[in-house]
């Protein structure tokens, strides 16, 4: 019996570390699940909480917005200007609800993104849903790379997306991939949003209502970015570089799930759990949808539950009033007990 109890706990663990969300194509840094994967860089680790989003309103946490600043020592694709792309996503992910994601490239090793193409209001679920979902239906996206893209070998692909209920957070994969045969020096595009990530404005649950955050997106300004140098003058521009004296870059020990990991996958629900309407609200916690997620007890028995995380930053002030304290533990918080 106890050994059952532990073939479960791990069981339940590692379909965990297979939600939220995580680019499969172009294979992100690091990511175990990924497609085509470079080596990992000496010294780093396996990511398999690459799912994991980079920051949580929340739980007050955040990591660089490519969560680690070493690139793969060779691209995880090579591109061409002007050529269509399909990127694909890891099969097995919580989508939220859908809600807003983009494409965006850096030139300037991850710090300042310009958008190549977004997917506002239904990333992953492609239309309005009747209520809170967690199931992905749409697990790639093709589009073309414009054809005044600079050709480098040292680009930086990136996927965002602000989920559309549940914790609020900020997610985002870094791809290293080479661009050729670009026709000019620079590109010039929107300017990746950020938000739910500290710093930067949020946005709160959809509720049913997809322009929820929508301005953010629709004013973002133009921004010029490229090899030599660009105009990233713009919210991404100003985003202070990655801090490696944050300790956020270090990856957990191999082998072991990162607390942060932990802590943030434990709001997730099982694939099978009923459908509340959004009628339901915010305080959603129906018998049968507890019963049929045993996660939290499992985890809350395996899991560090007393570190959310190394870098735990306090919550800027943009936090709801209902903004649980960053102390207590994920599966804990009254907003966990709505589980999408
Ligand atoms: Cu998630």
């Amino acid at each position: 019996m106890r050994l059952f109890t532990c073939v479960a706990a791990v069981a339940v663990f590692a379909a965990s570390t297979a939600a939220h969300a995580s680019l499969k194509f172009p294979c992100p840094r690091y990511s175990p699940f990924g497609q085509d994967c470079p080596p990992i860089p000496a010294g780093q680790s396996a990511d398999s909480g690459i799912n994991a989003p980079i920051s949580s309103m929340t739980l007050g946490e955040k990591k660089p917005l490519c969560k680690y600043t070493t690139p793969f020592g060779s691209p995880s694709a090579t591109w061409t200007a002007g050529q269509s792309v399909t990127v694909s996503f890891h099969e097995n992910i919580a989508a939220h609800s859908g809600g807003h994601g983009q494409f965006s490239i850096s030139y300037d090793s991850g710090q300042t993104f310009a958008v190549l193409h977004e997917v506002l209001r239904y990333m992953f679920i492609g239309s309005k849903p009747s209520g809170l979902t967690n199931t992905a239906s749409v697990m790639s996206y093709t589009f073309t790379l414009p054809q005044d893209l600079p050709s480098s070998d040292k680009a930086v692909f990136s996927w965002s997306w602000v989920n559309a209920s549940g914790n609020r957070e900020f997610y985002m994969n870094c791809a290293d991939v080479a661009i050729k045969g670009g026709s000019s020096s620079s590109y010039t595009g929107k300017e990746m949003t950020i938000a739910n990530y500290p710093g930067y404005p949020s946005i709160p649950e959809f509720n049913g209502n997809y322009d929820t955050g929508i301005d953010l997106y629709s004013g973002a300004k133009q921004i010029t970015v490229g090899p030599s140098g660009g105009s990233g003058t713009g919210t991404t521009g100003n985003y202070t570089s990655p801090n490696p004296a944050t300790g956020s870059t270090a990856p957990a020990s191999p082998g072991q799930p990162s607390p942060a990991q932990s802590s943030m996958d434990q709001s997730l629900p099982s694939q099978g759990a009923p459908v509340p309407s959004f009628g339901q609200g915010s305080s959603i916690s129906s018998p049968a949808q507890d019963s049929a997620t045993p996660m939290s007890a499992v985890q809350g028995a395996s899991a560090p539950a007393t570190t959310p995380l190394g870098t735990v930053v306090p919550t800027a002030p943009v936090q709801g009033p209902a903004a649980p304290t960053s102390s207590a533990p994920a599966y804990m918080q009254p907003s966990n007990t709505q589980a999408y």
